[in-house]
């Protein structure tokens, strides 16, 4: 259950995606790469492990897109107004379009998106603890853009730089969206701050049950995450979860003071001599409960994406049989 092992057998020999096994010469080459900071590309040679832990974290990615449309879709059809329902369903789709770069920027490591798929619907695979989390108000559309995109932003702006040229660059384009979908959500809230005591309650009500998912959002603590040293020596994450998480807490308190509300940790504070905030305990058993699918809302997640893709199927289905038409059209031209 909820691994992101694949379909990859754990013991396999150590082979390369065109079939070869590891060899010293190449191990070399690829070193010198990383040491120079340059990039690995689809067909360039890579080692096996290399090779998995991407697949594995840009699937996870991919997946937390998908399943990440769904906490806001829920508010589509009673958004307050035509310009936000425009503005919202414009935000769920680009969600859509990340998640299919980075299906697409996985596939290039030789995973089938139908193979990603499986694992996600099958519990196998992992998606971001943070869309478990369940929207009660409209104001939880607002903060989710606020935090959760100022968080992905911060957590994504580094992996423009990774190692791995695909998903590098659909990194930049993704990046370039989600600093529209910040700014949306934060736009939204001021609006209601500017509102009614009950709509500044709403608001308020929202960042208080967001924060700490947040906060976590980022994984583990450093001395607690076994994929980040190496990671971090591949070029895949150039910055640790803590040092992200931090600089999200800086960035962050003085938005909430133009806001006008206050962020629940009565630990936060600025500290002088680290010129930084400190801040509170993050509950790190909610954090693996969420993780491992005992959250508030997984098992409501997975059902919902596993029942859009079986009525999808006809689609699918659709699709295919229309190419199948036009093979067979070009054939018959072709002869
Ligand atoms: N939720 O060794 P660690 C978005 C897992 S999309 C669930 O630190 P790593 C957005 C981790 O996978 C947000 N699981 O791992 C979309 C690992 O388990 P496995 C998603 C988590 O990979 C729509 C284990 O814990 N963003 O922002 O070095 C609308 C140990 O962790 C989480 C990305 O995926 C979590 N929060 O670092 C709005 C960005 N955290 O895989 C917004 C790309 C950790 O060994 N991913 N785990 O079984 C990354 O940057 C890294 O994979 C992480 C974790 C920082 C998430």
């Amino acid at each position: 259950m909820y691994t992101q092992a694949l379909d990859l057998p754990e013991n396999a020999p150590v082979k390369a995606v065109s079939g070869v096994i590891d060899d010293p010469a190449r191990l070399a080459r690829f070193d010198k790469t990383m040491e120079d900071d340059g990039r690995i590309e689809p067909q360039d040679w890579m080692p096996e492990a290399y090779r998995k832990t991407l697949v594995r974290q840009i699937s996870q990615h991919a997946h937390s897109e998908i399943v990440g449309m769904l906490p806001e879709g829920n508010w589509i059809s009673r958004a307050p107004s035509l310009k936000r329902k425009a503005i919202l369903l414009a935000k769920v789709q680009d969600e859509g379009g990340h998640g299919l770069y980075l299906y697409s920027a996985a596939e290039t490591l030789g995973t089938s998106r139908d193979q990603m798929v499986d694992a996600l619907h099958s519990g196998r695979a992992k998606y971001s603890s943070i869309f478990n989390y369940p929207t009660l108000t409209w104001a939880d559309v607002g903060v989710i853009g606020w935090l959760v995109d100022g968080a992905a932003i911060m957590n994504q702006i580094p992996l423009c730089r990774c190692s791995y040229g695909p998903y590098a660059r659909a990194m930049i384009r993704i990046c370039k969206e989600e600093s529209f979908h910040q700014r949306q959500g934060y736009e939204n809230l001021l609006t209601m701050m500017r509102g009614t005591p009950a709509q500044q309650a709403m608001v308020q009500d929202a960042v208080n049950r967001w924060w700490w998912p947040v906060l976590a959002m980022f994984g583990p603590p450093d001395a607690d995450s076994p994929n980040s040293a190496q990671g971090i020596r591949w070029g895949i994450k150039r910055i640790s979860n803590d040092e992200l998480r931090q600089r999200f807490v800086d960035a962050t308190v003085p938005q909430a003071q133009v806001l006008g509300v206050s962020l629940p940790d009565p630990d936060l504070r600025w500290n002088e001599e680290h010129q930084q905030h400190n801040y509170g305990a993050i509950d790190w058993d909610e954090f693996w409960a969420t993780v491992n699918g005992n959250g508030p809302c997984n098992k409501e997640r997975l059902a919902t994406r596993v029942k859009a893709h079986a009525q999808g199927q006809w689609v699918r289905d659709a699709a295919l049989a229309h190419a199948e038409k036009q093979r067979q059209r070009a054939m018959k031209e072709a002869a």
